[in-house]
């Protein structure tokens, strides 16, 4: 437990209708009488209606929660204030709470008291942290399973059963000079491996959880002037981009990030590819050429009005074997079955559309959310995880396998027991239940201040 109380606003600093601010520690009751009107009303999980005073001044009329600890986030005593959302209001509550020797939070500072109090596990903690941070449904629901325990409970199920077999393995070590065999090799060699080949599925989930929390990098590739950045709005559902007949109009990479059947969509529009006027253009063109190779997936833009041209060949071919979407633009100034004629005698399977009337936009949003699909069939069982939690799987899933070997050259049952012992503190770092303090400080750091 802290022997300090401290302060911050949980709400952004803007201007908004309600802010809130949070006070943890040992003098959340006594700050709050002190500087609360209605000092009286102040109860356990009652809503008080009061005004925050200071000296004969008063500096708001809020509302103030008090929870007494162990029940409450951070297993302290903590208040809450609901005071009014201007920023200086705020300011002024936190300076008269400062003055009644609270003092300013840091960051993750209440969460990090939260987990030391044992309200809450480490993935559960970072899993708050991408709730709040979260681009997609997709990471909001993940993050809500995983703040619910999704990961916790995987991996100590996996640890609880290497204590398992470490007990049966110590029960032959102590019973050794009698003829009972607790457990056989051969069984032992079963359950590693269970355990093994589980641990790897966790740390394929979680991988899978870090691609769909990235999202799919989808870049807009063309000739100039064929539409890419009139496409790029239309997706947008807004004027981000500018749109121009001058052809090398857009010069830079330009990215934004949007919604696909929930999974973030990070889409760039570039410079068109073509014989450049200017230098400036020349270095659009060679940054576009290096962005597409690192996109998972390109929608290559065709000017209806001029058919297919030897540069857009080009370009297709220099997308390789990368996923494509083939989207011919500008549909409204060719006949309307130009679309099917060109598939048919391309190959290229054409996505018409015009980024000018709109037609053609829901067969372009339908095929990107079938690649999305495709890209993350998996994702509904996959885990968010840092780096922290894929460096702890993967060094366990690496001394699994020694394990096994040690098992297999029938080594003996007190060096078995010993690598369990490793196994389980390994396993141990992912909930946090041993885990060094310098770590702990760069996980919360992370955190916004007032969590
Ligand atoms: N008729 C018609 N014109 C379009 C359509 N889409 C874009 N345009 C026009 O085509 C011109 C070029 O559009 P942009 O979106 O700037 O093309 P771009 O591919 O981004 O061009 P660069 O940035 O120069 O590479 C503009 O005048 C647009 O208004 C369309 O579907 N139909
Ligand atoms: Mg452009």
């Amino acid at each position: 437990m802290s022997s300090d109380t401290i302060c911050a606003p949980a709400s952004a600093p803007v201007n908004s209708s309600i802010a809130i601010i949070r006070v943890s520690g040992p003098e959340s009751y006594g700050a709050a009488c002190s500087i609360f009107s209605k000092s009286n009303l102040i109860k356990n999980r009652y809503a008080a209606y009061g005004s925050i005073i200071d000296g004969d001044t008063i500096v708001d009329d809020v509302v103030l929660v008090f929870y007494s600890g162990p029940a409450s986030f951070t297993g302290e005593d903590m208040t809450e204030i609901f005071c009014h959302g201007n920023p200086l209001v705020v300011s002024r509550i936190l300076r008269v709470l400062f003055r009644h020797g609270v003092r300013a939070a840091g960051p993750g500072e209440f969460s990090k008291r939260a987990f030391l109090n044992g309200r809450m596990d480490l993935t559960a903690a970072e899993a708050i942290n991408s709730l709040i941070n979260a681009r997609s449904e997709w990471e909001i629901s993940a993050s809500l399973s995983q703040m619910h325990g999704s990961l916790r409970d995987a991996v100590a199920a996996l640890r609880e059963e290497l204590v398992l077999l470490k007990a049966d393995i110590e029960a032959d070590i102590d019973f050794s000079d009698q003829d009972i065999e607790f457990v056989s090799y051969e069984s032992a060699l079963v359950r590693v491996r269970s355990v093994e080949d589980s641990l790897i599925d966790i740390r394929r989930r979680c991988g899978e959880g870090r691609r769909a929390s990235h999202g799919l990098d989808v870049i807009l590739a063309g000739r100039p002037n064929v539409g890419k950045s009139s496409l790029m709005n239309l997706i947008l559902n807004e004027e981000r981009v500018l749109v121009s007949d001058i052809p090398g109009t857009t010069r830079d990479l330009i990215r934004e990030t949007l919604q696909i059947a929930g999974i973030r969509i990070n889409l760039t529009d570039t410079a068109g590819i073509g014989e450049p006027s200017d230098d400036v253009e020349r270095m659009g063109i060679e940054l576009t050429r290096k962005k597409i190779a690192d996109a998972s997936v390109v929608l290559m833009v065709i000017d209806a009005s001029s058919g297919i041209t030897a540069e857009d060949k080009e370009i297709i071919s220099s997308i390789g074997n990368k996923k494509c979407l083939f989207i011919l633009n500008k549909i409204d100034l060719v006949d309307k079955n130009f679309a099917k004629s060109l598939s048919r005698e391309t190959g290229y399977p054409f996505i018409p559309i015009s980024a000018k009337s709109g037609v053609g936009f829901a067969d372009l949003e339908d095929a990107l959310k079938g690649v999305v699909s495709g890209e993350f069939s998996d994702c509904k069982n996959s885990f968010l995880a840092d780096v922290r939690v894929l460096n702890i799987l993967d060094s366990a899933i690496e001394r699994m396998n020694g394990l096994s070997e040690l098992f297999g050259r029938h080594e003996l049952p007190e060096i078995i027991a010993f690598e369990l012992d490793e196994l389980v503190a390994i396993l141990s770092e992912v909930t946090g239940e041993i885990t060094p303090d310098d770590v702990l400080g760069s996980i919360f750091s992370r955190f916004c201040i007032g969590k």
